[in-house]
């Protein structure tokens, strides 16, 4: 059979389909990359491959939301670019990654974005997509957001408080920056940490003689981090924006956007394979090479007990997807920061590790079931960023992006037996339970048993349109209840102070006090209540002295 027909028919048979809201038993039936049919005994055209899958899980393939391959960033490019990184993400379940159109300020974004299409088309291995970078702020800026909406499938801008003179907006801009992804259905991603804080504090840890990788975490703990999750999300909130917090990275942060969760704001977040499996006292490792290696932004956290917390929040959905930001440079690249850690490259790996690492750490962990690890690995990030039901389940007309995984079988990672092209890998000697066997993408086979049958460009870009329901139906309630409403009274017709002159004296003096110029109904704490015994009109109304103190208005 050519492989043109068989690739074009599939048969998965005797596996257990693992979706976000069930696992079920199930043969699944594809013809020309599309899930045609599923169930037991079906009936199906003759010439179709045949996968064995008895005893193992077939799941949809992952969804990594975060990459970033071959990013041109601090002077370097990352080592793993849209052929290496795809072909990593194929082997280790991942069929699809949302990568970034990220470029300098003053950069038209519609130039950037051909400029990456460019670079990732003749490459990728799986299914692929882009978030916009919005790095500066001006009308062509506005304009160009809505034309990458409208004519070229974009529907995420990332913005970030971070990277102060590179990529940092202040508040005012990031302002209308929401104002605009909510004009036109897009969502807002955010690098959430304080920049100006974090270029006084490298300084500080300079002048103190601090060089090191450990110097890297010391100017940006997770207060640093948590401070700008609030105001992100405080300054979105404020125009009904939805607001996606990439790399969440500590507990503090992570406890801002669940409150914010539970207060009913449009928020998700999204922590990596980094803090999810390993924390930062590594930083502090004493062989450099080692310590540099972790250095990421926002930084690992020292706090031990960090991995967990957050496993745990993904589990109870306090957290919602997971990504990467796999942005890789070799151990020679990181040395170019040897005598100052601000110089050394920012990014670690994790595209081909992400689904075992949290197979490992919250499946077998007993944190979570598979269909919360299908949710949080594939499915809700097809929600959030609108590719459901295309992508992220296994279900009749989906595409058949899917992964064999078996959960028994362990895998011992090593920066000596991993397919990224980058030298080192953060979980390096990690023992993990969730191994791929087979990964299929758009109904290939392209990868079994640990071989790869990939072609450069085989991938495609996969556009998303705005407004995707998972988002946009909650920010379209939250409207209802969001709009400031003016409260109508009768013109304010009393005394009015008049402007000092040139030299700080009161034209005319005030006018004595008359009585009666305030009907306030008691509004609660903060002031001096004096009653108007003798207020006829008003019986029962109290005067409310302004918060913090007595007023010198005063009746009586
Ligand atoms: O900040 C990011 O997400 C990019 C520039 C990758 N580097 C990193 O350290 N996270
Ligand atoms: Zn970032
Ligand atoms: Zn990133």
């Amino acid at each position: 059979m050519s492989a043109g027909a068989s690739h074009s028919r599939l048969l998965i048979k005797g596996g257990k389909i693992v979706n976000a809201d069930r696992t079920f038993e199930a043969d699944i039936y594809i013809e020309n990359g599309i899930i045609q049919q599923i169930g037991k005994g079906l009936m199906i055209p003759g010439g179709a491959q045949e996968y064995d899958a008895t005893g193992k899980l077939v799941m949809p393939g992952g969804i990594d939301t975060h990459t970033h391959m071959q990013l041109p960033f601090m002077g370097h490019r990352a080592v793993d670019d849209f052929y290496t990184g795809t072909k990593a993400a194929i082997a280790g379940g991942t069929t699809m990654i949302l990568d970034f159109v990220l470029d300098q300020k003053n950069v038209s974004l519609i130039e950037a974005y051909n400029k990456w299409r460019g670079w990732a088309d003749p490459k990728v291995c799986c299914d692929y997509s882009f978030h916009v970078g919005v790095t500066w702020w001006s009308e062509q800026v506005k304009e160009e957001m809505a034309t990458l909406v409208k004519e070229h499938g974009v529907n995420s801008f990332k913005m970030f408080m971070a990277y102060k003179d590179v990529f940092m907006l202040p508040d005012h801009d990031l302002y209308e920056v929401y104002k605009q992804c909510r004009n036109i259905g897009a969502i807002a991603q955010m690098h959430a940490e304080n920049g100006d804080v974090i270029a006084h504090e490298q300084k500080r840890m300079l002048e103190l003689g601090i060089t090191g990788p450990e110097g890297h975490e010391l100017c940006r703990p997770e207060d640093v981090e948590a401070e700008a999750v609030l105001r992100a999300i405080m300054i979105s909130n404020r125009v009904n924006c939805p607001m996606y917090i990439v790399h969440v990275m500590s507990k503090s942060s992570a406890k801002v956007i669940a409150r914010a969760r539970r207060e009913g704001k449009v928020v998700f977040g999204e922590p990596i394979a980094a803090c999810l499996g390993t924390d930062g006292t590594h930083y502090w490792h004493k062989c450099w090479r080692h310590a540099a290696g972790h250095v990421m932004g926002p930084p690992l956290r020292p706090d031990t007990t960090t991995p967990g917390y957050l496993m745990d929040l993904l589990a109870n959905g306090d957290l919602e997807c997971t990504g990467t930001d796999n942005c890789t440079f070799s151990g020679n690249q990181k040395a170019l920061g040897k005598d100052d850690f601000t110089k050394i490259p920012n990014g670690v790996n994790g595209v081909e590790d992400r689904m075992s690492v949290i197979w490992e750490k919250g499946v077998a962990s007993g944190k979570m079931d598979e269909n919360r690890f299908v949710a949080v690995t594939s499915t809700n990030a097809a929600k959030i960023f609108n590719l459901y039901p295309r992508k992220g389940v296994i279900a009749v007309g989906s595409d058949a992006d899917i992964v064999v995984w078996d959960p028994e079988a362990t895998r011992t990672i090593s920066a000596k037996t991993h397919h990224q092209a980058v030298d080192f890998n953060i979980f390096e000697g990690m023992v993990c339970h969730g191994v791929t066997l087979c990964t299929i993408s758009r109904g290939k086979i392209v990868y079994q048993d640990g071989k790869f049958n990939v072609s450069a460009g085989d991938g495609k870009f996969i556009p998303r349109k705005p407004y995707a329901p998972y988002v946009y139906k909650k920010i379209d309630c939250r409207q209802k209840t969001h709009d400031p409403v003016k409260v109508e009274r009768e013109p304010y017709t009393g005394p009015v102070a008049t402007l000092p002159d040139e030299n700080g004296v009161p034209k005319t003096p005030d006018t004595p006090r008359s009585r009666n110029l305030h009907h306030a109904t008691s509004i609660g704490a903060g002031g001096q209540h004096v009653n108007l015994a003798n207020d006829s009109t008003h019986p029962s109304t109290r005067v409310m002295a302004p918060p913090g103190g007595r007023s010198t208005f005063s009746l009586f």
